[in-house]
């Protein structure tokens, strides 16, 4: 199978990418990757022979049909990821995730190409700390931020081009990753950093604001799934039941790192700062049996320090410029 990877340099699409090789060895792995800042050709070194890497950007409509045109499917995780980038300036949100996923939508439409969405559970804005509930796929959209909006929009253009014109398409919205090859500007890898530069970590607000943490190859486990037995139109939201405060989280990475775990200061908080995350996934779990591998944090977040304890060469040419960035946002003081 011929598959065409959007954003295989960032996060959790270089993520995909390895997993792929490893459980897909029949796969022919395409990437398309406009390098921004967030994208890293580091993080496909050790597999660059096994895969054809595009430097390109998912807006370019020509560039996207010639490699549409020749693949069985897509899975694009191509996006504007970062939250405190949205407020600082949104236009590229919007040009990346709703012209760059308009642009996909054509191509697969055109060829009548497998198209899988990856998409985030902060489309349908947030919860009370109190409240039982948790997210689930008819949970009414509802986003905060420039870069939660862009996100939906684009889930609602997947959708539009499913009921409209018949593509063969289905939607993920996942909850908070974490693991190795994740951008320093980001809660956990900014954290583990800081405390290996000797910096105090950053704390927003009072902390209690909450997240549902998931181990990034368990999200790319469930794509694979979603993509082998997902329903075509249908949407189906990934978590692995991992909650928690930020203030936890901070004290925790703290603990790892054999650090007291009051070592951190209190910033300045987000704007419009979305209070708590949690996903429902049963229809995953009993529709399409997906169960994660990763069933505790400690242990994956110790894993995770780990890989940045050992990879600091990786990191380390953006970490001066990403705590720049914060600096003149404000997310430092
Ligand atoms: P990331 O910022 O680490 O990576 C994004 C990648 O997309 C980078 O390699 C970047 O170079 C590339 N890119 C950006 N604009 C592009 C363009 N115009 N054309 C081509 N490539 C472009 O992001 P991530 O954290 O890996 O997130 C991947 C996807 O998963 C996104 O769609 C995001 O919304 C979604 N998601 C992320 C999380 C999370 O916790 N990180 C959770 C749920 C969903
Ligand atoms: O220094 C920090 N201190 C801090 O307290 C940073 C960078 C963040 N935070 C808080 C803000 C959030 O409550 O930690 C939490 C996590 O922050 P981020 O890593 O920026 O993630 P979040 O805003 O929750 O969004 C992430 O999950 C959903 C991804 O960045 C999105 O791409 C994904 O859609």
């Amino acid at each position: 199978m011929r598959v065409l990877i959007t954003g295989g340099a960032g996060f959790i699409g270089a993520n995909f990418v390895h997993h792929t090789l490893t459980h897909r060895p029949d796969a022919e792995v395409t990437v398309l990757d406009a390098l921004t800042y967030a994208g890293n050709k580091a993080s496909l070194a050790s597999v660059a022979d096994r895969i054809t890497f595009v430097h390109g950007d998912i807006t370019d409509r020509d560039l996207v049909d010639s490699l549409v045109a020749s693949t069985d499917l897509v899975v694009h995780f191509a996006a504007e990821s970062h939250n405190d980038n949205s407020l600082a300036n949104p236009e590229p949100f919007v040009l990346t995730n709703l012209f760059g996923t308009f642009t996909l939508l054509e191509a697969v439409r055109k060829y009548g190409v497998r198209y899988h969405h990856i998409s985030t559970d902060e489309v349908y804005g947030d919860l009370e700390l109190d409240d039982p509930a948790k997210f689930t796929e008819t949970t009414r959209y509802n986003p905060s931020s420039p870069y939660s909006s862009t996100k939906a929009g684009s889930d609602l253009l997947v959708r539009a081009w499913v009921r409209s014109f018949g593509i063969h398409a289905t939607i993920s919205n996942c909850s908070n990753n974490y693991g190795p090859y994740q951008h320093v500007e980001k809660f956990i890898p900014r954290q583990i950093t800081n405390i290996i530069d000797g910096v105090r970590p950053k704390l927003y607000g009072d902390g209690k604001n909450v997240r549902d943490w998931i181990h990034v190859d368990d999200h790319n486990a469930a794509v694979w799934t979603i993509i082998d037995k997902g329903v075509s139109g249908e949407t189906y939201l990934i978590g692995a039941n991992g909650e928690q405060d930020n203030k936890t989280v901070i004290e925790l990475i703290l603990e790892l790192l054999g650090k007291d775990a009051g070592d951190y200061d209190h910033v300045t908080d987000r704007p419009g700062h979305d209070l708590r995350y949690a996903i429902d996934s049963t229809r995953l779990r009993t529709e399409l049996g997906w169960q994660p591998r990763y069933t505790s944090f400690r242990d994956g977040l110790a894993d995770t320090i780990a890989w940045y304890q050992q990879n600091e060469a990786w990191w380390r040419p953006q970490k001066a410029e990403t705590e720049q960035k914060y600096a003149v946002s404000g997310g430092t003081q």
